[in-house]
């Protein structure tokens, strides 16, 4: 593990207290006050669980479940969606960044426009640097104009070192970062990439390309491929999900955008639904406010209170 990300996070509450009313707390509360679980209450309950963004299939399933049992009464909600969500979590992986000491580790980041790829790379950046790696930026939005320059200053503020080529082709830009970071003994390549193209299919296949180019030209460095997805976006986020999944193979999730949203819950079901462990969180726009999720801080957060 990357031990930088492992530092304690204070603030997680308050940026999951909006997710923690819309999952918890307004559920908890319809329910908690019932002598049984009716079909009234329970529709009520599944209603405000797809309200919070927890997905269609997963309410049901939940609801589905405490209808055919007479253990559990909605005295005991709290406990086990708590319960629940935990094991979710759990069955979705290691929520730990990949890191290899003394090898190249590649980063490949991707997701749809204004997600918040470069970001996060920014603050990936600034993190590595802060524990002393050497790190490379491939700059491999060539589409958007200010994609380049908008990672220059980054890396800049970052300290981190870059690679770009105006108007070249991403894949090309993406191998000569990987050439300067065996050549040079880089820790880390942090591979941006465009959020739009021309349409979805040319951008699938650009990703396709670099992610094909990392494998051949370094094929023991890819450490993760971490699809970005705004917190905001909820449900629309496991859709983008599904498409990026079969293009790149993605190994984790980051999740953006963190604070202030109520959707939240979209964590546990890109675990539910996409079986991919949400690895980082992004909680504001400055270059420290990037975390590393953990889940048992997660679950107490938004069932604490
Ligand atoms: N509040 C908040 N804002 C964020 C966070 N991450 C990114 N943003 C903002 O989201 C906006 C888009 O971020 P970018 O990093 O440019 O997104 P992108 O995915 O690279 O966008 P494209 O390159 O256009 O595809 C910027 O205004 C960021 O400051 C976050 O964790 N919290
Ligand atoms: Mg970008």
């Amino acid at each position: 593990m990357f031990k930088f990300f492992s530092e304690s996070f204070n603030n997680l509450k308050k940026a999951v207290s909006n997710t923690a009313q819309s999952l918890v707390g307004n559920v908890v509360s319809s329910v908690e006050g019932e002598t049984e679980f009716s079909d009234f209450v329970l529709d009520d309950m599944e209603d405000l669980l797809i309200s919070a963004d927890l997905g269609v299939g997963y309410a049901s399933e939940i609801v589905d479940k405490l209808r055919n049992q007479s253990k559990i009464k909605p005295s005991d909600i709290k406990n086990y969606l708590k319960e629940e969500f935990e094991t979710v979590l759990k069955n979705a992986g290691s929520t730990e960044l990949n890191f290899q000491d003394g090898n190249l580790n590649v980063y490949f980041i991707t997701g749809v426009n204004g997600v918040g790829k470069t970001t996060l790379i920014a603050k990936l950046a600034y993190k590595f640097k802060q524990d002393g790696k050497k790190v490379l930026i491939a700059a491999g939005d060539t589409f958007r104009a200010a994609a380049e320059e908008q990672l220059n200053i980054w890396s800049e503020r970052a300290g981190a070192d870059i690679v770009r080529r105006d108007k070249a082709d991403a894949a090309s830009v993406v191998y000569e970062a990987l050439q300067k970071a065996k050549n040079e003994n880089y820790d880390v390549v942090l591979v941006d990439t465009a959020g739009r193209l021309q349409n979805k299919f040319n951008l699938m296949e650009e990703l396709t390309k670099i992610k094909n180019v990392i494998d051949k030209n370094s094929p023991d460095s890819l450490r993760e491929s971490i699809l970005v997805l705004d917190a905001n976006t909820g449900q629309n986020g496991l859709q983008q999900a599904k498409v990026f999944l079969e293009a790149v193979n993605i190994t984790c999730v980051a999740l953006t955008k963190l604070d202030g949203s109520a959707k939240g819950a979209v964590a546990l079901a890109v675990a539910k639904e996409m079986k991919l462990p949400v690895k980082l969180i992004g909680v504001g726009e400055k270059m420290e406010d990037l975390k590393s999720f953990n889940a048992e801080d997660f679950i107490n957060a938004i069932f604490e209170g």
